[in-house]
């Protein structure tokens, strides 16, 4: 870009003696004041080269246009579309200009008609910069707007061919990634923490083009049919007379449409348990919800449900961490994945499917796998691993990453195929339809963070936004004038849909085999540990007594009572409401691998400790603590009195005044003696039933946390033992 061409004279003849914006030390700022130098660009622009006429100028063209006609020669863009086109276009330089690339000679006034007179619409200037800030908001997802993304690899580690044909999936390929993860119901700036379930959208960029697993951290869903998405979403999106509440499923229009709609039970147990408030993202597991239909380079196919194995374990918030954090740090999430990848705690998942035989019937077990409320047992269906994704790299631009990204269902890669489930159908639409509003028409797939890696050659064109410049004549198939370019590919490398038999009348018919909607959601409960059903209870308990409407809160116990007598007896009371008597359908056998407490903790790399310090503490002290946190990638946090040195010279990164335990997965108290404010800090992540060290086991004693009680420790190595099994229930 950069040429040697003169400044203008005009230019050369402005106050500025050095045009460097930062010759004040006040970089970036042009203000035109007899201080600060104008701001003036020192980066040179390329010209439009102008082509050169030709002498033979008809001859040329009748050559040109023959050639062009058989499609021999791709035109050769001109200079200032190449460069519109090329990497760097965006914002590049360090001057400031228009968006048509003007130097601009003040960045803080209008143009006015003398110095207190009116603004003059002369001033493109501003007319443009104000055009474009009017317009700097899309319209956010529809649901899923809550997000937050990172880049990665996945890398597949099993032998999978015999499976699977896509290449991603072939042992040792990498593959980049970038993966968004989101809450459902509240709008862009509600809070992380939220009772919700969490989306988990990851797009592979293979050499086969893009594959998006498009999935939640929970394995079933709400409903069964995709035509009811949109009330199911009316129902859990604010009351629309007063727009409240926001972000949450406790209110009378969810419940009414939840308890009329008893396909929903199964899901709603897993809303109302810990998965639905997570840690952390990378504390949670992941499904693709549908079964999918995997074929091989053989040709033979398998039906599989999709699974993400989080390798720092399946942890949650207690309610009250989840509902406080909403205030003190709604970015919570968002902020732990970044801290992550910023400190090399990357997070990891396996990548696992489920595999079931490819019946006529698509079912297994007696499990109708076309059913999405339905999971199918691990201990019926074991999972194997395929692959590993690590996310390693954090977006440098939110808007451009995460904000743009779009995900589709239907993107897919060779070997990867769909099953007639009835909601993955509509949503085979929806994701193409919604990005039309949200980002603005069809080229949607062109945004940097959206384009495929593989090459791309479809034939589509111009459309809002159209960001290539497509070159010949022949966007059409079949064609002779491009030479039949581009044609399709009938060999294994494209891909082809299984061929599969359909019959029976157009019905608008739910199969009798989708009728069951109690007996998973009594498996699920029955399967879980008893801490994890007291939370269940306490859930329902409050999103129940949130509702105003009595009939809301009586149908739907009358529907727990179909799930579990004890649950349903729990919630009533907590309602003050009677129970009928519900036919609960006893589970044959019970699958532990649905409880988040029965599986190995995880990696402790990326958790964050407190450790209380004040004057008196030594600083001998911390660093220990330090010095064993450091390798095990655990985040130690001084909280003090004050910030910065305290008089034995440990520094303290927090106030007691401007964090709250609920903000750490440890406490260590390392003060003689806690004022009022420390030791109901330690009290509340005891309560929590977090791990706690006391550097003195005297101070304990004052502030009721003894070192019998279970996860509390008095020197680091008990404390990050104890750490690794994150809550300590048994206190
Ligand atoms: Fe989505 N969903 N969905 N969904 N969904 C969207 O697509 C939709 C469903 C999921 O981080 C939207 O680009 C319908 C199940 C995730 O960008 C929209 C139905 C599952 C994300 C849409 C469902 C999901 C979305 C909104 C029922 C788990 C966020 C913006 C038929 C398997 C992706 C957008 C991201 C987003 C429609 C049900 C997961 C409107 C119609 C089931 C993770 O297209």
């Amino acid at each position: 870009m950069a040429s040697s061409k003169k400044k203008p004279a005009a230019r050369a003849a402005k106050p500025s003696a050095d045009p460097s914006p930062a010759a004040d030390g006040v970089a970036g700022d042009g203000a035109r004041s007899p201080n600060r130098p104008v701001a003036t660009s020192a980066t040179k622009q390329d010209h439009p080269v102008k082509a050169p006429r030709s002498p033979q100028k008809a001859a040329a063209v009748a050559t040109a246009e023959l050639a062009r006609a058989a499609g021999l020669v791709a035109a050769e863009p001109t200079a200032p579309v190449a460069d519109a086109v090329g990497a760097g276009w965006a914002q590049s330089g360090d001057r400031l200009t228009t968006a048509q690339g003007m130097r601009v000679d003040d960045a803080d006034n209008s143009l006015t008609a003398g110095e207190r007179g009116p603004t003059l619409l002369e001033d493109f200037h501003l007319r443009e910069k104000i055009m474009h800030f009017d317009h700097e908001r899309i319209p956010e997802r529809v649901v899923h707007a809550r997000g937050t993304g990172a880049h990665g690899v996945f890398e597949a580690t099993g032998d999978n061919a015999d499976l699977c044909a896509a290449g991603f999936l072939q042992k040792g390929t990498s593959t980049p990634v970038f993966v968004r993860f989101s809450t459902v119901a509240g709008s862009r700036g509600s809070a992380d923490t939220a009772r919700d379930v969490r989306g988990f959208a990851a797009k592979f960029y293979t050499d086969e083009g893009n594959f998006d697993l498009v999935g939640n951290n929970i394995p079933v869903f709400f409903i069964q049919d995709g035509l009811k998405f949109p009330d199911l979403i009316h129902a859990v999106k604010p009351e629309p007379d007063r727009e409240i509440p926001q972000a949450q499923s406790a209110h009378d229009t969810f419940w009414d449409f939840a308890s009329l709609q008893p396909e929903s039970t199964h899901t709603l147990m897993w809303t109302m348990s810990d998965r639905a408030i997570p840690r952390s993202f990378a504390t949670m597991e992941g499904f693709g919800v549908h079964t999918f239909r995997l074929t091989a380079a053989d040709g033979s196919t398998s039906l599989v449900k999709w699974h993400w194995k989080p390798t720092a374990g399946i942890h949650g918030l207690v309610w009250e961490e989840s509902q406080k954090l909403g205030g003190i740090d709604p970015d919570f999430h968002r902020r732990d994945l970044h801290a992550r990848i910023a400190s090399g705690n990357l997070p990891q998942w396996e990548l696992a499917v489920q595999v079931m035989p490819d019946t006529p019937d698509q079912t297994f077990e007696g499990i109708d796998l076309l059913d999405s409320t339905k999971i199918v047992p691990e201990e019926l269906c074991p999972v194997r691993t395929l692959g590993v994704m690590t996310l390693d790299r954090n977006p440098t631009n939110y808007f451009a990453e995460t904000e743009q990204v779009a995900f589709h269902p239907g993107h897919v890669v060779p070997g990867i195929g769909f099953v007639d489930d009835p909601l993955l159908h509509a949503r085979l639409f929806s994701y193409l339809d919604t990005q039309l509003t949200r980002l603005g028409g069809p080229n949607f797939s062109q945004i940097p963070i959206n384009r495929p890696l593989a090459p791309v050659n479809d034939n589509n064109r111009d459309g809002f936004m159209q960001q290539a410049v497509h070159e010949g004549v022949a966007a059409y198939s079949p064609n002779s004038l491009g030479g039949g370019c581009p044609f399709a590919t009938p060999d294994d490398t494209a891909y082809v849909h299984p061929p599969r038999e359909v019959s029976g009348p157009k019905v608008k018919l739910r199969p009798a085999s989708f009728d069951d909607h109690y007996s998973q959601a009594t498996l699920f409960y029955r399967s879980l540990t008893d801490v994890e059903r007291e939370h269940i209870v306490g859930a329902f308990s409050f999103e129940l007594a949130k509702c105003v409407s009595p009939g809301v809160r009586q149908r739907m116990v009358a529907n727990l009572s179909r799930v579990d007598t004890d649950l349903a007896n729990q919630v009533a009371a907590h309602l003050g409401i009677e129970v009928p008597d519900g036919a609960v359908t006893e589970p044959q056998v019970l699958s532990p691998a649905l409880s988040m407490e029965t599986g190995a903790p995880g990696v402790v790399g990326g958790r964050i400790v407190a450790v209380l310090v004040d004057d008196d503490t030594p600083k001998r002290v911390v660093s220990a603590w330090r010095a064993a946190a450091d390798p095990l990638g655990v985040e130690i946090v001084t909280v003090g009195p004050h910030l910065g040195e305290l008089d034995a010279k440990v520094v303290a990164d927090r106030t007691i005044h401007i964090t709250d335990p609920v903000e750490y997965d440890g406490v260590v108290v390392a003060v003689a003696e806690p004022d009022e404010a420390m030791a109901v800090f330690a009290q509340e992540a005891f309560r929590h039933h977090k791990t706690i060290g006391l550097t003195d086991p005297l101070v304990g004693d004052g502030i009721g946390i003894t070192l019998d009680a279970p996860g509390v420790a008095d020197s680091p190595t008990a404390f990050f033992d104890a750490l690794a099994g994150h809550r300590h229930w048994d206190r």
